[in-house]
Parts: structure tokens; C-alpha cells; sequence
């Protein structure tokens, strides 16, 4: 008994970091699940920057990350990518109007 005992004791608790395994059973191991006992939610998303805030994302700077990065980033897919993304007025290259 006592052995027993000493064996759960003895058993850490494994973290995110250390579980390749699926404990919520959604698809993605827990080494990459952003939380792991919850099966709405998985991988993290990959974000892209979006300084001019016109709904367009650039390829300059993107964030993959389980947290939303604030209101400069645009998650999920980025589609055609702002061609001035200092211009609000500007959005992808195929709308720019050639003078
Ligand atoms: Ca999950
Ligand atoms: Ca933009």
C-alpha cells in the first residue's frame, strides 16, 4: 500500500508543454493545443498586422499565437494583402486604380 501510495504522490503533473497527447480529443496534440481541455479550441491562429485598420493585412509583420495580439491583427487567412498599409485608402493591390 504504502508503495502505491509513494507512485501518485511521486507523479507529477504533466503541463502543456510536456503532453503529446490529445487529452480533449479535438484533433491537435496537446503540445500544440492551445487548450488542451477544451475541444472548441486548438491550434493557434496565425495573425496579420493591419496598421491602417482598413480590414486589409500585410504580409509585414504576422503573429502566431494562442492569445489575440490586440486591434492591430487580423486572424485567420489574410487573402489579397494591403497594398499600402499605411493608406486606409488603399486596400489590395487588384482595387488600386492604375492613373
Ligand atoms: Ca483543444
Ligand atoms: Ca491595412
Amino acid at each position: 500500500m504504502l508503495l502505491f501510495l509513494a507512485l501518485i504522490i511521486g507523479c507529477d503533473t504533466p503541463t502543456t508543454e510536456d503532453r503529446p497527447y490529445d487529452l480533449d480529443r479535438d484533433g491537435v496534440w496537446g503540445v500544440i493545443d492551445c487548450d488542451d481541455d477544451n475541444p472548441e479550441i486548438g491550434r493557434p491562429l496565425t495573425y496579420w498586422i493591419d496598421v491602417d485598420a482598413d480590414g486589409h493585412g500585410s504580409w509585414d509583420h504576422t503573429i502566431t499565437s494562442c492569445d489575440d495580439p490586440g486591434p492591430l491583427y487580423l486572424a485567420g487567412p489574410l487573402g489579397e494583402p494591403d497594398c499600402d498599409d499605411n493608406d486606409p485608402e488603399i486596400g489590395p493591390c487588384s482595387e488600386v486604380v492604375q492613373p
